[in-house]
């Protein structure tokens, strides 16, 4: 295996490869970020290219999508919309000067061709040239868990396939110290080859779950169901901040705050079931109730001078439903006022066999029973 990236996410990849007897070569564009894991029997390649050379699976985990081209000298958005999109537009009609080059980047074609071997620990380096690194992807299979939309997805899947490469794309739904125990759950999408191929080895991370040969899919359950989680933490944060208005210990009114969204969360069943059907009827409390009182909710927030810009939209969006005659609706109802895309619901044609439809729940455990302080 080669891990691309030793940030928290990358390190804890990383150390679970080496835990399950894979030889790991590791790599990171800031030196020095590597010896734990060479200590542990790893490899840490002086270049990107080395440590793609290396292995026939290479997982790249960085901070974002714009790092992931940078590493692997994949153009930008509209660079690989330029190339890829054009009818009669070959990849290889690229100069060689653009072949490597990233939307938005500050070196120059001269800088990325740059040895990298100089690099001194705690100081990023100069990349090793990007054109030698995407030529080298050719027969590989990259796994890309690196948080990311699912155009974004999609568009390297079609990058990577046009250099000979096998794509997947991951969502990690865990934290670093969560990987490799039964715990971590990792979504995965894409060549249905790789992942029939490399499923063992990537289970060194935990549950691994795949959703079909749209390389966008993982991405979308990862945003779906981080989306949820910041609603959760949001409103945590604003009912603590109310509560310390008051100087209640955050400690104190928590547990509460814990029992009382393990009630509510028992609510959401019911609301998918009723948006799948459209029909949002069956309900005990009404939008129109919801919407006046949550004005309560924003009042309060001023009378104890604690900002409701996490709130406002909710609001906002419980009015539009009062005002497009949904006020006697279930909250589901809002769901619909959510979407500027047409399209509602499950897809019809979707088949019964869908392996989206495997996500087994029960493999997302509880991250309090880990020590998320050991990063
Ligand atoms: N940590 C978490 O809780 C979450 C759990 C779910 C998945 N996410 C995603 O995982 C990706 C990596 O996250 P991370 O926790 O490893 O992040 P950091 O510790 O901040 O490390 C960032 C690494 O990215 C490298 N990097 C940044 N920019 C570039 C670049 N332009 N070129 C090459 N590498 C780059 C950085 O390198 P350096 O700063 O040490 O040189 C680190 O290796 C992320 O998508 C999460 O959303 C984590």
């Amino acid at each position: 295996m080669t891990v691309i990236g030793l940030g928290a996410m990358g390190k804890a990849l990383a150390g679970a490869f080496l835990d399950n007897g894979h030889p790991t070569t590791v790599w990171n564009r800031t030196a020095g970020r590597g010896g734990e894991l060479t200590a542990r029997g790893a490899t840490e390649a002086a270049t990107a290219a080395e440590a793609i050379a290396a292995s026939p699976v290479v997982v790249v985990c960085v901070l974002d999508y714009d790092a992931v081209r940078e590493v692997l000298g994949a153009p930008g958005p509209s660079g690989l919309e330029d190339v890829l999109d054009t009818p009669g537009t070959p990849d290889d009609s690229r100069t060689p000067d653009t072949l490597g080059t990233f939307d938005g980047g500050s070196r120059t074609p001269g800088t990325l061709e740059a040895p990298d071997g100089s690099r001194t620990p705690g100081t990023p380096g100069p990349l090793d040239g990007s054109r030698a690194v995407s030529g080298l992807l050719a027969g590989r299979t990259l796994v890309n868990l690196t948080n990311g939309t699912p155009r974004q997805a999609r568009e390297l899947a079609r990058w990577a396939s046009e250099r000979g490469a096998d794509y997947l794309d991951g969502g990690i739904m865990a934290v670093p110290p969560m990987i490799g125990t039964p715990g971590s759950l990792v979504l995965c999408s894409g060549s249905p080859e790789a992942f029939t191929a490399h499923e063992g080895t990537l289970s060194a991370l935990g549950a691994v779950d795949y959703l079909g040969e749209d390389a966008g899919r993982a991405a979308l359950y990862d945003i779906a169901l981080l989306s949820a989680m910041y609603g959760m933490f949001g409103g945590f944060l604003q009912a603590v901040a109310l509560t310390g208005s008051e100087r209640i210990p955050a400690t104190e009114f928590t547990p509460l705050v814990v029992a009382w969204l393990n009630a509510m969360l028992t609510s959401l069943p019911a609301m998918a079931k009723a948006y799948d059907a459209n029909d949002h009827s069956a309900t005990a409390s009404n939008l129109g109730m919801q919407a006046k009182g949550f004005v309560n909710l924003l009042e309060t927030g001023r009378d104890q001078g604690v900002r409701t810009e996490l709130l406002e939209p909710m609001g906002a969006l419980l009015d539009r439903g009062v005002a497009a005659n949904r006020g006697g609706d279930d909250l589901s109802a809002l769901i619909d006022l959510l979407r500027t895309n047409p399209a509602r619901g499950a897809d019809p044609t979707r088949a019964t066999d869908d392996p989206t439809r495997a996500v087994d729940p029960a493999k997302v455990t509880d991250a309090a029973s880990y020590d998320l302080g050991s990063e």
